[in-house]
Order: structure tokens, then sequence, then C-alpha cells
């Protein structure tokens, strides 16, 4: 079932075991369930153990990179079966977003925009550890509907506020929906720094865009 398949995909992650992962996804696809429930509910629940438990100290590093490679080898096997649920529809609407300076954490952000490019957005990925200035630089030259920033840490979550101010500087502020999001991210945050969109994840990221195209 659905629920077995994620127990296992969770369980895949928190053991490292990228073929248990690739195994779990290419199941998934072949009975025909979920994917988008396998990531969210079970990969991403398995990273998230990993980080409680490096945050506690009793894994390190090399064990949450190990997770992480597990983690995206499933996500890459399931791409192309989310990609066929895309709405050959209209485009949405264009969102530029990338992971903020200092962060090197994209497996979220790659997550959510795939979702808004199955979504029918036609979306600009931005990479990873992505300075305030191209921030700025892709709004100019490819004025996005919305402009979405991810943040995995909150060292680099301050950052995001550079993007509200140095938007405004350059007069392309009003010209553009921002968008923030990543595990240490709040609503109350982006209240805070004034940004027009808070996503906790990738599903409430696709809601959220959409309403804000309307
Ligand atoms: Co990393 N790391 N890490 N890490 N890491 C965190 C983020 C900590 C919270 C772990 C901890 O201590 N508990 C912590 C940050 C603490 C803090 O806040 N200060 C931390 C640290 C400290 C570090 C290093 C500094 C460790 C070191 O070197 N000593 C280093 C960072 C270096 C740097 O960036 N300059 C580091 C490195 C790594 C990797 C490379 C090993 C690996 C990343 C691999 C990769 O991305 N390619 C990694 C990972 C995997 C994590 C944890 C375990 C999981 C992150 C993840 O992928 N989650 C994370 C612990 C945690 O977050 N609980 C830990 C799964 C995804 C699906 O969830 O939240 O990213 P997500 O995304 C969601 C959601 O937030 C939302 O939608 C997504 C999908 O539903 N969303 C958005 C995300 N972005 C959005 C943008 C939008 O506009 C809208 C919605």
């Amino acid at each position: 079932t659905q629920e077995e398949l994620q127990e296992r995909g969770k369980a895949a992650v928190m053991d490292f075991d990228e073929d248990a992962v690739v195994e779990v996804a290419e199941e998934c696809i072949s009975a025909g369930l979920d994917p988008v429930a396998l990531i969210q509910e079970g990969f991403t629940a398995g990273m998230n153990e990993i980080g409680d438990q490096f945050e506690q100290g009793t894994l390190f590093l090399p064990h949450v990179i190990a997770a992480s490679e597990a983690m995206s080898a499933g996500v890459e096997v399931l791409t192309p079966e989310l990609e066929k649920l895309s709405t050959k529809s209209e485009n949405k609407g264009t969102i530029a977003i990338g992971t903020i300076e200092g962060d090197i954490h994209t497996i979220g952000k790659d997550i959510v925009a795939t979702m808004l490019k199955i979504a029918g957005f036609n979306v600009i990925n931005l990479g990873r550890d992505v300075p305030i200035a191209d921030y700025v630089n892709a709004v100019k030259e490819n004025k996005p509907d919305i402009l979405g920033s991810s943040a995995l840490m909150t060292t680099t979550m301050v950052l995001q506020t550079q993007v509200e101010e140095q938007l405004k500087e350059a007069g392309l502020r009003d010209g553009v929906k921002t968008m923030v999001g990543g595990a240490p991210v709040t609503q109350d945050w982006a209240n805070k720094i004034g940004a027009d969109i808070y996503a906790e994840n990738a599903a409430d990221a696709v809601t959220k865009c959409k309403a804000a195209m309307e």
C-alpha cells in the first residue's frame, strides 16, 4: 500500500541506502502509487529524522550527505513520473527560484521547482548559493511574476531580507511577488521582512503561487 511504501521510503533514507530508496521509487511507479506523497511523507520524513539526529549529535555530516544522496536518487527516479502528471495547460506564469547566498541546501528547493513546473509554471531554477545581486538581475532580465528564495539555515535566512531591500533599491520590488521558504522560515518571518508568500512545502507553494496569479 501507499503507507507501507512511504514507511519503507522513510526507513531507506534513514539507512542511507540509496539502492533501497531507488527500489522504493521504482515500485511506486510500477504499482501506480502517489509519487508526491512518497516524497513528502516518506523521503522527506526520513530526512527530517536525519536532521534531528544530526542536531542531537548522534549522526555526523557524512551520514547527512549519504542520506541526502539517497533521497536525491529517489527523487530523480520519480521526477519523469511527476512530469507526466503535468497539465499541458497554458503557461500560468514565470517563477524564478534559488537557494539563498551562503546556503547549499538544494533538495527542498528543487522539489518546489519541479512541483511548480508540473502545475504549469515556467520555472527558472537559479541554483544554490545564489548571490542577492543575482536575484535582482533575474528579475531585471526574466521579469518573473514570482521570485522565490529558499533558506535552510537560521544564519542564511536573514539574507532573505536583503532580497527585499535590494529589489526596492533597484526599483523592482513592485513588479514582482516574493516567496520565501525553507525549514526555519515561517509565516511570521515572511510578514516581518515583507515577503508576499510563505510556503511551508511544495504543495503549499503551488497553491499559493496559483492564488497569487489570480
Ligand atoms: Co544541512 N543543515 N548543513 N545539509 N541539513 C540542516 C538544514 C540543519 C537544520 C541540521 C541541524 O542542525 N538540525 C542545520 C542548520 C542549522 C541552522 O539553522 N543554523 C544544517 C547545517 C548546520 C549544515 C552545515 C553548515 C553542516 C556543516 O557543514 N557543518 C552544511 C551547510 C553548508 C552551507 O550551506 N553553506 C550542511 C550541509 C548539508 C548537506 C550538504 C549534507 C545536505 C544538503 C544536500 C543538498 O541539499 N543537496 C544537508 C541536509 C540534507 C540537511 C537536512 C538534514 C535536511 C534538509 C532537506 O533536504 N530536507 C537539514 C535538517 C532539516 O531541515 N530538518 C539539515 C528535505 C526537504 C524536502 O525539505 O525543508 O528543504 P526542505 O524543503 C521543503 C520546505 O521547506 C519548502 O518546500 C520543500 C519541499 O516540501 N521549501 C520552500 C523549501 N524551500 C522553499 C522555497 C520557497 O520559496 C518555498 C518553499
